[in-house]
């Protein structure tokens, strides 16, 4: 079956026609995985790297998100029946005082879109609550600050790492408009990205995979 069609539909945001063409492509047969990884993913991966050639722009990348998403809510569940494991887990959210989460979501979109399981901690995240994730199994920590107020909230997730002896257990990412690849050397996190594309690019070079 061509699914061409579902691969375009995801990059020019057209949400009906993903929907409708993943269920076709189910009812005759075609394996969940082919579709997640032959088309889903890189139709969204074609969409981040048009993003960072400043073709397409928040809201194009939102659009073709939520497409994406109609195509994985009829998969997601045959997924998880069919055992196929997904890249990475991650634990994503905006830090402690913070609750700015336009930029995290699309994020958790891009790298649901690459193949990670993303675990959403929400805003106004306390280190307490990364800690916590990372002792129920997460691969890497994602954290979004916005406001320059807020950003030292990511040192104190990255001591609370060292302190609870896990520092070595998990990948610490950061980004946000004020984050900058020295902060990210200065607190000793993992990797830094500038967007939302690149952190899922960052999260899967990090892991080696
Ligand atoms: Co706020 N706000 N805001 N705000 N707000 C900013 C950030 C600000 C720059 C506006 C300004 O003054 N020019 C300023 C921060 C100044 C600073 O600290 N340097 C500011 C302020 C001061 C405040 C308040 C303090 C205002 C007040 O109450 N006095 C207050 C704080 C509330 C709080 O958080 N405790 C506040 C509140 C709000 C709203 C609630 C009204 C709303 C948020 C709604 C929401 O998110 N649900 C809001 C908004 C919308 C903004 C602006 C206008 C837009 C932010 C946004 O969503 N951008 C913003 C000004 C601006 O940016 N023009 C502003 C779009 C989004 C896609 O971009 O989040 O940068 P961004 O994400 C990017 C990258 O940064 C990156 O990927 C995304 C794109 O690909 N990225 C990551 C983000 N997280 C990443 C994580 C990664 C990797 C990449 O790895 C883990």
């Amino acid at each position: 079956m061509d699914l061409k069609p579902v691969y375009e539909a995801v990059i020019n945001g057209n949400q009906k026609v993903v929907g409708d063409g993943v269920q076709a492509a189910l009812d005759e047969g075609v394996s969940p995985s082919e579709i997640l990884f032959d088309y889903l993913i890189p139709a969204m991966t074609e969409v981040g790297e048009r993003f960072e050639r400043n073709e397409f722009f928040v809201p194009e990348m939102l659009i073709a998100a939520r497409a994406m998403q109609a195509g994985m809510a009829l998969i997601k569940p045959l997924l998880a029946e069919t055992g196929v494991e997904p890249i990475g887990r991650v634990a994503l959210g905006t830090v402690k005082g913070d609750l700015h989460d336009i930029g995290k979501n699309l994020v958790s979109m891009m790298m649901e879109g690459a193949g990670f399981e993303v675990i959403d901690l929400g805003v106004d995240t306390a280190a307490d609550k990364f800690v916590e994730a990372v002792k129920g199994g997460v691969d890497v920590i994602a954290m979004s600050a916005l406001l320059t107020t807020t950003m030292p909230s990511m040192k104190t997730t990255v001591d609370a790492l060292v302190e609870a002896g896990l520092r070595d257990k998990v990948k610490v990412l950061i980004g946000g408009a004020p984050v900058t690849q020295a902060y990210c050397d200065q607190i000793g996190a993992d990797g830094y990205a500038p967007d939302a594309s690149s952190a899922s690019r960052k999260a899967k070079e990090l892991l080696g995979v």
